[in-house]
């Protein structure tokens, strides 16, 4: 991926903002060790990262679903994301500190939609991160269970 396509959305985003108020919302919010120090990302700058499927069962459906969205590790390379940690946070305040290591470890998606449908804040969405639990015996457990943050809306990187 090229780097830094989803800082030249946000930049764009913030030139574009006030003509389309409440048009291009903000759905994610990211702070802390990344190079601009703090960006707010839409869905169209979320999209400009590559597109990747991941196929699980969750503690919290049945069956396996189907979940697109982008590799959390694209999206902390094309910020400039430097550090150990990072905490997630949902709109229903929930927070989780989750470790960098994760991201390289596993293909760990942020997901946009499931079975093709985009997700909704008031079911799991906008954002949930979703871990390739199926495909990985040690991410079948209650320590990674906690960092599967549905309703996300910020990271702050440490
Ligand atoms: N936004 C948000 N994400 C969350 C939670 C939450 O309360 N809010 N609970 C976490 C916990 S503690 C677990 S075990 C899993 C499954 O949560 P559940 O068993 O409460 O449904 O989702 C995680 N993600
Ligand atoms: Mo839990």
């Amino acid at each position: 991926m090229q780097t830094g396509t989803v800082r030249a959305a946000a930049a764009l985003m913030l030139i574009a903002g006030a003509a389309l108020a409440g048009q291009d919302d903000v759905i994610l919010e990211v702070t802390g060790d990344i190079s601009d120090g703090k960006v707010a990302l839409d869905r169209e700058a979320l999209k400009a990262l590559p597109e990747t499927t991941l196929e699980t069962s969750t503690v919290v459906t049945d069956g396996t679903h189907s979940f697109t969205g982008f590799l959390m590790r694209d999206l902390l390379k094309d910020l400039g994301a430097e550090g150990e940690r990072v905490i997630a946070s949902a709109l229903n305040e929930y927070v989780v500190e989750i470790p960098m290591t994760d991201f390289t470890e596993f293909d760990v998606i942020v997901a946009y939609s499931m079975d093709g449908e985009p997700l909704q804040r008031n079911d799991k969405g906008p954002l949930w991160i979703v871990y390739p639990r199926d495909e990985h015996e040690a991410l079948q457990d209650i320590r990674y269970d906690y960092r599967w943050v549905w309703q996300l809306s910020r990271l702050e990187v440490q």
